[in-house]
This record gives structure tokens, C-alpha cells and sequence, in this order.
């Protein structure tokens, strides 16, 4: 008997109000692991009720109290960290060495966020006017819309609920329909830390469900992680309602490696930023851009690493690579095979779905014999696919680098300083690597891309409050009398 997980709208777990179901597998087996809420309009309309009622109480809920219950989600998160990431490694495929991480980027989300609680800090500055006080606040919004992937499905639900609810915002929240069960263990966390009633909704499905939410007129803010396409409609249909939206989308990111590298050090980071979570990052790094001396040597070694790879279950010992997440994604990997070869593109070694008899597999590949502008060196193919682009100089490689039309992260490999500041200053990207991946960025710093990765808005650190807050500026004239600043400045300093 399969298990089925509900929405949670109100403070209870309930099914669709039409009963119908989706089914969420297991990738690495292909066996249904849990049946979820196929939610339509009206579950969609029923969770944004629930948050409508309780917007008031949490938003009157003194911030160091709401910070507490954050504290209390952190501290519940490290007790279930192992059972939620084991749940995520059967739900989405990720290693549980991954999964793990993911369920640890939350926590550490939670007591950052939990924190905020004593500061959500404004500012004062000296006014024009005598015995007047001016100072600005962060203000909630109200009514907040989030809308996230598989990939990283508590991770990236934590960067947006977290910043949204110690903020006094109230939220409805619809995870990709890969993820249901991971999300529904996630938001019992909020449950059984004591968040009241209808201040965190959960509703589940597939594109129509997030189209209700992101159409619903009640709903002030959408903040988006996902597919590119998807992304784009949803910012236009916000955008025509008047909606603030965060967007977090595609990259194409980048290793540079430059003669002087440290060869170790860079075959080791770009084989775990390019097939670790089998690609399936939108940090991942799907280019490598390497200069001409170190290039042979270096791609011997990045074969010889691709080779001995374990692909498998995520929750068997010894495994490196799990499974990609369904078989669209299958299909689409494999696709890019095909348009490689078309453009003359080397596959040195992979190329093909992994010989194991259930789920959706594929060998880690290499590309090399890019050139800039090719389909493979443009486009986002999230899978275990490293294209490599050739180049002779430092300039050559950043200009390669930028040229794409994502700009989330980027590194480069080099034991020169002076070329280590010009890369900082130079790659237009929203986060920059020195001797490191291209993965792994931590949550106290903002994360997002600049280009076709986003909106210009950033997630986590103190940026990730901008996305979930209204600024407020108040003026408090204690003067007693008529001052009418940039009108009358001058006649009233003359008196006084
Ligand atoms: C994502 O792939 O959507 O920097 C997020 C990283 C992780 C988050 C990735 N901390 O790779």
C-alpha cells in the first residue's frame, strides 16, 4: 500500500477537495513511493484563506518571538536531518551524502533567519527639519506565493519561508510535484515547532496548481526557483497583476583553469560541481574553460575521474552518482548527445544512459572540441555533461565566460593573484569562485545570478529579506508647529 502525504492548509493535513492524486517516484527504482494532492484553483483559493486569517496574529507576533520558533524549526530539522534526507534520496535521487547537505542548508537558514528576530534592521538619518526623527522600516507584505524545484526541495524552500515568515509575511507554498513527500515532512517541521495555525500552507501538484497560486489576487509576492521557461511565464503573468516576483532560474556556469592551477585541486572541483547531484544544480558547472598548456594533462585526468564514477541508488554505500530525476529529464540529457555530434562535438567518454536495469541513469560525459556559441556551450542541459572550451589567455577565458546568456556562478583555477582580482572584477556573474567549484554557496551571502538567470533579485543573506519585505519611511515631527520641508527649509532655519 502506497502511502499517500496531504496538503496541509490551516493547520490540517488534508486531501484535494476533488480527491485527486499524483503519483511522486522513485528515480533510482522507478517504484511509486507516495501519492500526493493533485490541487486545484480551489484547494489553492482555501490555503490562501487560511493565510489571509492568520496574517494579523503572526504579523502582531513580536519578530524575536517568530524568531523563536525559527529556532525551534532549526533545532527539530537537525533531529530529523537523517530521516528527511534519507526521504529526499528516495524521492528526487540526489546521495545521501547530498541530501544530507541539503537538509543542512536549511538549518542553517533557520537559526540565520531565526536571528533576524532581534535585528530586521532599518535605519535612522538626520532629517531637514528641527525636532523632527525620521527612520526605515521593514514592513511585511502579507500574503506570499512560493514556487520550488526538486533539486534542492528543502534547501530552496528554506531561502524563501524562512526570510517570508520572520517578516511577519504568511505563506502558501506549492513544491514541484517530484517532491511531494520530502515537502510534506519539511512542513511538519513548522507544525510541531509551534508555527500557528494557516501561517505556513502547503499545496501540492503540478503547473496548473502554481498557475491558481500565482494568479490568485490576494497574493502580493511570488518568489520562483525552477526552469527558465517556467520562470518567464510566471513573471509575465505577475507582472500583469502588479505582483513582486523573485526569480531564480537557468545557468551555464563555468571553471576556468589557467596553466598556473593547481592541477589537484581543480580536477577534484570540477568533477564534483559537474557530476555531483548528477549535474542537476543550477550551480553546477557545465563548462570548463581551460587554457592551452594545462589542457592535456588535465582532461586525462578528468576522464580517468568521469570513468570510475559509481552510479546507483543514493542510499548505497560507495555511490557517487545518483539517478537524473524522471525520464523527461532522461530524454532531454540524452538529446543533447545528438546535438553534440551534429556540431562536431568529441565525446570522450559517457554519451549514453548507464546500462542498469531500472532508472533514469546516465553516464557522466565529456565534451570536448567546444566552441563558443555551439547549442552545448549555451544551453542549460542540467545533467552530468561537462562541455570543454579551449582558450589561450586569461582574457579569451573570461570573455567565453560572459558570453552566455546566465550569469549565476563562476571560477577560475589559477595561483596568481593578480589574475585571481582581475577575474573578481571582471566575470559578470552574481557569485565568483576562486580555487573552489562552482557549488556550494552558503547561506549568510546573496544567492542569484545576474542576465537570464534572474530578476536582479537575490535570495539569502540580508538580500534575501528585500524579496519579502515593503520598506516603510516614518516621519515624526515633535517640532508642534507647521514644517514643510523642501518648501520652507530655509524660512525656518532663518527663525530659529
Ligand atoms: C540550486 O541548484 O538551485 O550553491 C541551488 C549551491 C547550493 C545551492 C544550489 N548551495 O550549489
Amino acid at each position: 500500500m502506497v502511502e499517500a502525504v496531504h496538503n496541509f492548509v490551516g493547520g490540517t493535513w488534508v486531501a484535494a477537495k476533488s480527491g485527486a492524486v499524483f503519483e511522486s517516484l522513485n528515480p533510482a527504482t522507478e517504484a511509486v513511493l507516495v501519492t500526493a494532492p493533485d490541487s486545484s484553483a480551489d484547494d489553492v483559493a482555501a490555503a490562501v484563506d487560511a493565510a489571509r486569517q492568520a496574517y494579523n496574529g503572526w504579523r502582531l507576533t513580536p519578530a524575536p518571538r517568530r524568531g523563536e520558533i525559527l529556532f525551534r524549526v532549526a533545532e527539530l530539522l537537525r533531529d530529523r536531518k537523517e530521516a528527511i534526507a534519507r526521504l529526499m534520496t528516495q524521492e528526487m535521487g540526489k546521495i545521501i551524502a547530498e541530501t544530507r547537505g541539503d537538509v543542512q542548508e536549511a538549518i542553517d537558514m533557520a537559526y540565520y533567519m531565526g536571528g533576524e528576530g532581534r535585528r530586521l534592521l532599518g535605519y535612522t538619518a538626520p532629517v531637514e527639519m528641527p525636532n523632527k526623527f525620521g527612520m526605515a522600516l521593514r514592513d511585511s507584505v502579507g500574503i506570499v506565493g512560493l514556487v520550488t524545484p526538486w533539486n534542492f526541495p528543502v534547501a530552496v524552500p528554506s531561502w524563501k519561508m524562512l526570510p517570508a515568515l520572520i517578516a511577519g509575511n504568511v505563506v502558501v507554498w506549492k513544491p514541484s510535484e517530484e517532491t511531494p513527500a520530502v515537502s510534506a515532512a519539511f512542513a511538519k517541521v513548522f507544525e510541531d515547532a509551534g508555527l500557528p495555525a494557516g501561517v505556513l500552507n502547503l499545496v501540492t501538484g503540478a503547473g496548473d496548481t502554481g498557475d491558481a497560486l500565482v494568479s490568485h489576487p490576494d497574493v502580493r509576492i511570488i518568489s520562483f526557483t525552477g526552469s527558465t521557461t517556467t520562470g518567464l511565464q510566471v513573471y509575465t503573468k505577475a507582472a500583469g497583476l502588479g505582483k513582486k516576483v523573485t526569480l531564480e532560474m537557468g545557468g551555464k556556469n563555468a571553471i576556468i583553469v589557467m596553466d598556473d592551477a593547481n592541477l589537484d585541486l581543480a580536477i577534484d572541483a570540477i568533477t564534483w560541481s559537474a557530476f555531483g547531484t548528477t549535474g542537476q544544480r543550477c550551480t553546477a558547472t557545465s563548462r570548463l574553460i581551460v587554457q592551452k598548456g594545462i589542457k592535456p594533462r588535465l582532461v586525462d585526468a578528468l576522464i580517468a575521474k568521469a570513468k570510475s564514477l559509481k552510479l546507483g541508488d543514493g542510499l548505497d554505500d560507495g555511490v557517487d552518482v545518483g539517478p537524473l530525476v524522471n525520464q523527461k529529464a532522461l530524454d532531454k540529457v540524452s538529446g543533447y548527445m545528438d546535438v553534440a555530434r551534429q556540431d562536431g562535438v568529441k565525446i570522450l567518454t559517457g554519451g549514453q544512459r548507464a546500462s542498469v536495469e531500472k532508472g533514469f541513469f546516465f553516464e557522466p560525459t565529456l565534451f570536448d572540441g567546444v566552441q563558443r556559441g555551439m547549442r552545448v556551450e549555451q544551453e542549460e542541459i542540467f545533467g552530468p555533461v561537462l562541455s570543454i572550451v579551449e582558450v589561450d589567455s586569461l582574457e579569451e577565458a573570461i570573455d567565453v565566460n560572459n558570453q552566455v546568456k546566465y550569469g549565476l556562478s563562476s571560477s577560475i583555477f589559477t595561483e596568481n593573484v593578480n589574475a585571481a582580482f582581475r577575474a573578481i572584477r571582471d566575470l559578470t556573474t552574481g557569485i565568483v569562485y576562486i580555487n573552489h567549484g562552482t557549488t556550494g554557496a552558503e547561506i549568510q551571502f546573496p544567492f542569484g545570478g545576474t542576465r537570464g538567470t534572474g530578476n536582479g533579485m537575490r535570495e539569502a543573506g540580508q538580500a534575501g529579506l528585500d524579496s519579502f519585505t515593503e520598506w516603510k519611511s516614518v516621519y515624526v515631527d515633535y517640532s508642534g508647529r507647521l514644517q514643510r520641508a523642501q518648501i520652507d527649509t530655509d524660512a525656518i532655519l532663518g527663525e530659529s
